[in-house]
């Protein structure tokens, strides 16, 4: 079958709730990509982080397909035995002392949106119903009603109102104005490290620490939406370390399973988790025991391999190679770790005609709004293989 013959059919059939680029994967392995007509791809995506660890890790495969023939799901009705060990490996790694596994990114926050109101009420003494958790301008958390009812993507939540009171939005970067909006009835200010889908946006030196050192002294939760600057993009393990500090409620997702499972989970510091009680928030497939024993060997793999370091390492080695390049097109380049982006100059046509050169070139990136080029490859990338794209991004930016 040609690409375009499933093409048509997804159009035909499937909601038009996305825009991908026309190409039809059948095959991954590693950071390498292919078609269904046999072309082959460097993948500077990677699943938007989900498969940090590069397509199919072996070992990850097979710890899902052992699980997969021992126990699949049993509910939280009962409990399993991944479940505890996952537990134990997680907090350990992280330096946390509760988990919460939920299954996508945008259930954990909306975990954490329940969990920092009822630490509100609870133990905080906020009067009910009265609740205010702060979140920033661009911010990119999820696309539930809540979730996209404070995003300030006209997008991303035209349309779908009436949303959910209760959320106050700050310019981001700016620890000052997260100081001014603070009431008393603020309970949690919810995160991006490094935004993403705004476009890789990295805060001022500092900005973490300093909005740390506010949520502290007004007792104010700290929430960090690490799903996609968690597990090793940003040069870090968790994105908070490169600012020295803990969040009180970290998020964690998409690289947890390495593409192979939805896994999500709620990390906490402190004991805000603590405030749930049983039949107040849960999830079906949440905390199953396959989905335990892929994120068991999901993480094991990022320590065993060194992929944090090699992010760190490849990522600076990425960015200067993207420095030399000389391009009238360029307007800027940033990054930490392998979560890099070029902004193109408004004139230059697009970020996404450039998307579609580099396919063409063998390179898959996306676009983030209109002047964004994204590279966010897996973190095994080598030497070797950024050299082999840097060549094609300097074609592709000089022609
Ligand atoms: C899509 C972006 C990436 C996230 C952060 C929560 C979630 C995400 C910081 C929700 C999800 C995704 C979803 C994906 C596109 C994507 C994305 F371009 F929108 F920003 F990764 F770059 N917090 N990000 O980045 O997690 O519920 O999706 O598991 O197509 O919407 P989810």
């Amino acid at each position: 079958m040609d690409q375009q013959y499933y093409i048509k059919l997804e159009e035909e059939l499937g909601a038009h709730n996305y825009n991908p680029l026309d190409v039809v994967l059948h095959r991954g392995e590693g950071v390498w990509v292919w078609d269904v007509e046999g072309n082959k791809y460097l993948d500077c995506l990677a699943a938007y982080s989900a498969v940090n660890q590069g397509h199919c890790h072996p070992e990850i495969m097979r710890t899902l397909i052992e699980q997969a023939q021992n126990l699949t799901l049993t509910s939280r009705a009962f409990r399993n035995d991944q479940l505890a060990l996952f537990y134990q490996e997680i907090c350990k790694l992280t330096n946390s002392h509760k988990v919460l596994p939920m299954n996508s990114g945008a259930e954990a926050v909306e975990t954490v949106i329940k969990a920092v109101r009822k630490w509100g009420y609870k133990v905080k003494g906020v009067p009910q119903d009265q609740a205010e958790v702060i979140v920033c301008e661009n911010n990119f958390h999820g696309r539930t009603i809540t979730i996209v009812g404070f995003s300030t993507d006209e997008g991303s939540r035209s349309g779908f109102g009436p949303f959910t009171p209760g959320f106050k939005i700050i310019p981001f970067g700016n620890a000052g104005a997260l100081e001014e909006a603070i009431t008393p009835n603020t309970v949690a200010f919810l995160v991006e490290p490094i935004q993403g889908e705004a476009g890789v946006i990295i805060p001022p030196a500092g900005y973490l620490r300093e909005v740390k050192t506010i949520c502290e002294k007004n007792n104010v939760v700290l929430v960090l939406d690490e799903i996609q600057t968690g597990l090793g993009r940003t040069g870090k393990l968790l994105a908070e370390q490169h600012d020295g500090i803990e969040a009180d409620l970290t998020l964690i997702g998409k690289a947890l399973s390495g593409g192979y499972y939805p896994i999500s989970a709620v990390l906490s510091s402190k004991e805000v988790l603590g405030v749930l009680r049983p039949g107040e928030h849960g999830s079906t497939f949440g905390g199953n025991p396959l989905a335990c024993a892929v994120a068991r060997t999901a993480i094991k793999v990022i320590v065993d391999e060194n992929m944090v370091e090699n992010s760190a390492a490849m990522g600076e080695y990425f960015l200067s190679g993207l420095s030399n390049i000389k391009s009238p097109h360029i307007k800027e380049i940033r990054g930490k770790g392998l979560f890099i982006a070029i902004d193109i100059v408004p004139e230059a046509g697009g970020a996404r005609r450039y998307c579609e050169k580099l396919m063409a070139h063998g390179l898959l990136c996306k676009e983030t709004h209109e002047n964004t080029i994204r590279f966010a490859p897996p973190l095994i990338i080598t030497k070797e293989e950024i050299d082999w794209a840097l060549e094609r991004i300097e074609t592709v930016l000089t022609t």
